[in-house]
């Protein structure tokens, strides 16, 4: 056991000892051992009790960590079956190549560079699975898929040049994705700027591994529903040991384990550093991290020493070696790697006389010769192998590695080893001694060193090929098409269309009641998915429980509490509804993995993902910035919106710029509807878009409120274009020359501008028109692709789409929302008439929402009085009306407004 972590010792304490005489014999008889046979044996007599427990399945838990050494041991790993010299040389390529594309990418005129100690340090760790795992999408199972560290990029450019899917001059326009000829490689993962070939965006940390979960869970859910047989189709994910301290990487390990996801693997490449330095300096991240995820449940795999050990281990009959590898912490096994085989003799070995025997008549070479077991691809195999065997868990390989290895000693284990991207002529003089590449001195120039490609018929070129063929295909590569799904027939959106009648709901009512008819067209209806942390009942959408059911792979084992009524907590194997409980990190992870099964498999699903639309953007913001890289397709929906409109829940959850947030994000298409029929456009056109002929890379974020007022009818003749693109005139005002306004709302401010439109009539003789401003977002991206054009084509200039719509309707623009004034003013430039807006700006508050609309001047009356300042403003109207008004309204009273309706205010 490690000394940083012991297992508390009450536990027995709180047991009745049932037979005190026979605990006292074992007592004795352990206490005798000790004695006897010293500390070594005593805790040897002990494991093997343990493992004796196990084997009889008595019930005690297993160990939170086990010695510094590897979990399996020589007499245990399975013969290695491919050809070890030519694998070898593959790997000394891939690492030159690796290397060498990033110092050529600082050649003067460039100087871009980026990672180059991340690959050294993990090369064995791709090269095994390259050539013996890793199964490509031509495999009859489907392939697997591969989350790479997203700084080991290098590597896997590097491979694809040597497997002859790159070119050496697209290695040369690595981070040069515009100015290179030939085109640029992306600096790491990204599926955007490289559809053809990465899948997983990666390089945000922590986002990776949370993803690759819920990527082994969708696919398992997509076998269990019937949908595709995934069964065999692996995750894998590499990552950084310091990559784990993001709480991303390890919050949701107990997900894999509930959900017995043996179809997931987590390679973390325990180098021991992140950028500024050592990752646990006074302690040992591999025992940690075997704690943390064999508390959770996981199978843990430890790679710690390459087989030079395996004869010391076996020579150390007292315990002394392990011993001494228990005890020596992380900063300092950096620093042995980066000074010499003497230090480490002395340093080391030196701390025990028996220790410092083993080695005594061993060269300090001999020692410097000792490696890293993620440097051993027979190891790596051994743990790979262990790891692909169907056991009911996810399995984590913990391997030693040493960044920065074979670079040299400028590199291995040195601080600043993360951020150097350029290597002195000497270094790579010795870098390409170290992997004995048979260059010449006078062709290591110092700014383009070649890159290696064996010849088309040399052993290497054909172990490749014949390798990757056996294994389905080259890997990493991306299915950029995506099939078209049936759309539904109009007849789904009836139910938004006619509107509420009489009746008052919410927006979040009027969602749901087209989607439970959408889950039911017979084209695209079971490609839904909605994914809810938690929040179904807020969002009314518990009435689906008992016809979509939530899905669980484990059934529903016991009898739910209210098994006899109508909505009952349905889980079942094929249940609809991912349900991911108070957990937006695991929810967007499942939208990302749900919303690019259009690519991952050939299968177009379609998420729904319903939330607190504060913790969406707000909470996951990188997360949803990861999922437009990956080119995900699909709806998240900002439920309980408004600032104003979720009153009861004060502060920490009213949304008042989740649209500013979403507008940040170039993949989003976000929209703030008003009315029922309005969502049914929305949602229609989002589905044509994403999932129609021609689909588009982007996906919807649409607010809804739950508010309840009545929902209108769609009008005859609805400007549908102006809707969609984010504009269009819902109540005109009869035209006049004088006194007239233009008001845009947008979600529930439409009501409040209705409102002000019949208090500017009746009380003011104003004429104001009302319009329906469904995305302030995208009339903003319009109005900035318009400048663009307008910048570059001096002769053909173009009018932004809000400026057409505007031009003719006289007066001053007021714009308003329940959210910040910055989401309003965002279309302030293209509006050619005097311009204001009102809005939420602040933290919001408990009060009703009456108050809380006339606090944050957003209110009818508070719209009222801002039209007529801008009246007055331009001379329509006398400054003392304006006076008049504010009196009238008592516009400084929250206690003057109507408190209005309090239903779903949280
Ligand atoms: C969220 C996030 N924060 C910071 C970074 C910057 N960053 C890139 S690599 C790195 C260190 C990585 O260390 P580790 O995970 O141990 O990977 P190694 O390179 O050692 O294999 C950091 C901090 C990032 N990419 N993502
Ligand atoms: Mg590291």
């Amino acid at each position: 056991m490690s000394e940083t972590f012991e297992a508390p010792d009450q536990i027995i304490d709180q047991l009745v000892d049932t037979d005190p005489s026979e605990t006292a014999e074992w007592h004795a008889s352990f206490d005798a051992a000790l004695a006897n046979a010293g500390p070594v044996r005593a805790r040897y007599l002990m494991l093997s009790l343990l493992k004796r427990a196990h084997e009889k399945k008595i019930g005690v838990s297993d160990l939170r960590t086990t010695d510094y050494m590897n979990t399996i041991s020589p007499e245990n790993e399975p013969a290695f079956p491919g050809d070890e010299g030519i694998e070898r040389n593959i790997r000394a390529m891939n690492r030159w190549n690796a290397a060498m594309m990033v110092h050529r990418a600082q050649r003067p005129g460039v100087g871009v560079g980026g990672h180059i100690s991340t690959y050294a340090s993990s090369a064995a760790l791709y090269e095994v699975g390259f050539n013996h795992f890793f199964r490509g999408q031509d495999h009859p199972g489907g392939g697997d898929q591969i989350f790479f560290q997203g700084h080991a990029s290098p590597g896997m450019y590097a491979r694809a040049y040597l497997e002859g899917r790159l070119t050496e001059d697209q290695l040369d326009g690595f981070r040069q994705e515009l100015s290179h000829p030939a085109g640029g490689l992306s600096s790491y993962p990204h599926p955007r700027l490289m559809p053809d070939f990465w899948q997983f965006p990666t390089v945000s940390m922590g986002i990776g591994p949370i993803n690759a979960i819920y990527q082994a869970r969708f696919n398992r859910y997509l076998h269990n529903r019937g949908i595709k047989d995934t069964s065999d189709q692996r995750v894998w994910a590499f990552l950084g040991d310091g990559e784990v301290d993001e709480v991303d990487t390890l919050g949701a390990i107990g997900l894999a384990t509930r959900e017995k996801l043996d179809n997931l693997t987590f390679v973390v490449n325990c180098n021991l550093q992140r950028l500024d330095g050592p990752v646990r300096g006074n302690g040992k991240i591999i025992q940690e991290l075997e704690s943390i995820f064999g508390g959770a449940g996981w199978n843990v795999i430890k790679v710690v020493w390459g087989r030079e050990w395996d004869p010391l281990l076996a020579q150390d009959r007292e315990g002394a070696l392990v011993n001494l590898m228990n005890k020596t912490l992380d900063g300092d096994y950096q620093t042995f790697k980066a000074e010499s085989g003497a230090y480490v003799r002395e340093n080391f070995f030196g701390r025990d006389p028996r220790t410092a025997a083993m080695v005594a008549d061993w060269s300090d070479e001999k020692i410097w010769g000792l490696k890293r077991g993620g440097h051993d691809y027979k190891k790596l195999f051994a743990a790979y192998t262990a790891a692909t065997q169907d056991n009911g868990r996810p399995t984590v390989i913990l391997a030693k590695t040493i960044k920065g290895w074979t670079l040299g000693s400028s590199f291995e284990g040195r601080n600043s080893t993360h951020q150097m991207k350029k290597m002195s002529l000497e270094d790579i003089k010795r870098f390409r001694d170290t992997l004995y590449l048979d260059i010449p001195d006078e062709k290591l120039d110092k700014y383009l060193p070649p890159y290696l490609k064996p010849a088309p018929d040399s052993p290497e070129a054909l172990y490749l090929a014949e390798r990757r063929a056996a294994l389905g295909g080259s890997i990493p590569r991306r299915r950029a098409i995506s099939r078209p799904l049936t759309q539904p027939d109009d007849s789904v959106y009836e139910s938004v269309k006619r509107g509420s009648g009489h009746q008052e709901i919410a927006t979040t009512m009027a969602f749901v009641r087209m989607l439970k008819d959408l889950v039911k067209d017979p084209g695209l209806g079971a490609r839904i998915v909605p994914i809810i942390p938690d929040e179904a009942r807020t969002f009314g959408m518990d009435s689906l429980f008992p016809t979509l059911k939530i899905y669980s792979p484990n059934g529903q084992q016991y009898a739910a509490v209210d098994r006899e009524l109508m909505l009952s907590y349905k889980e079942s194997t094929t249940g609809v509804i991912l349900h991911e409980g108070i957990n937006e990190a695991g929810s967007v992870a499942s939208f990302t993995a749900v919303g690019s099964s259009y690519s991952t498999h050939d299968e177009p699903m379609i998420p729904i993902y319903i939330f607190y639309s504060m913790f969406g953007f707000q909470r996951t913001g990188d997360a949803f910035w990861a999922a437009a890289d990956q080119l995900v397709r699909g709806f998240v929906i900002g439920a309980t919106a408004g600032r104003t409109t979720l009153n009861g829940e004060g502060l920490q959850h009213e949304d008042g710029h989740s649209h500013l947030l979403a507008s940040t994000n170039p993949a989003v298409v976000s929209y703030d509807p008003a009315f029922a029929f309005e969502l049914g456009h929305i949602v229609k056109d989002g589905l044509r878009r994403m999932y129609g002929e021609n689909s588009e890379n982007v996906y919807y974020y649409v607010t809804v409120y739950n508010e309840p007022y009545v929902h209108p009818a769609e009008p005859e003749n609805l400007d549908v274009e102006g809707l969609l693109k984010g504009i269009y005139l819902y109540s005109p005002a009869a035209k006049s020359r004088k006194k007239s306004a233009q008001i845009l709302a947008s979600g529930v401010g439409v009501n409040w501008a209705l409102k002000a439109q019949q208090l500017l009539a009746d009380d003011w003789g104003v004429k104001a028109s009302v319009w329906s401003v469904t995305s302030w977002n995208e009339l903003r991206r319009d109005g900035l692709e318009t400048d663009r054009h307008n910048l570059l084509n001096p002769n053909d200039k173009k009018r932004a789409y809000i400026s057409q719509k505007l031009a003719g309707h006289k007066g001053p623009v007021i714009a308003v929302s329940d959210y910040m004034r910055s989401v309003q003013d965002q279309v302030a430039p293209w509006v050619d008439a005097p311009f204001y807006s009102l809005g939420t700006d602040g933290f919001g508050l408990s009060d009703t929402r009456g108050a809380l609309r006339r606090h944050f001047k957003v209110d009818a009356e508070s719209i009222a009085v801002a039209v007529l300042q801008q009246l007055s403003n331009q001379g329509d109207i006398k400054a003392s009306i304006v006076t008049k008004a504010m009196e009238k309204y008592r516009i400084h009273d929250v206690s003057a407004a109507d408190a209005g309706n309090t239903e779903g205010s949280g």
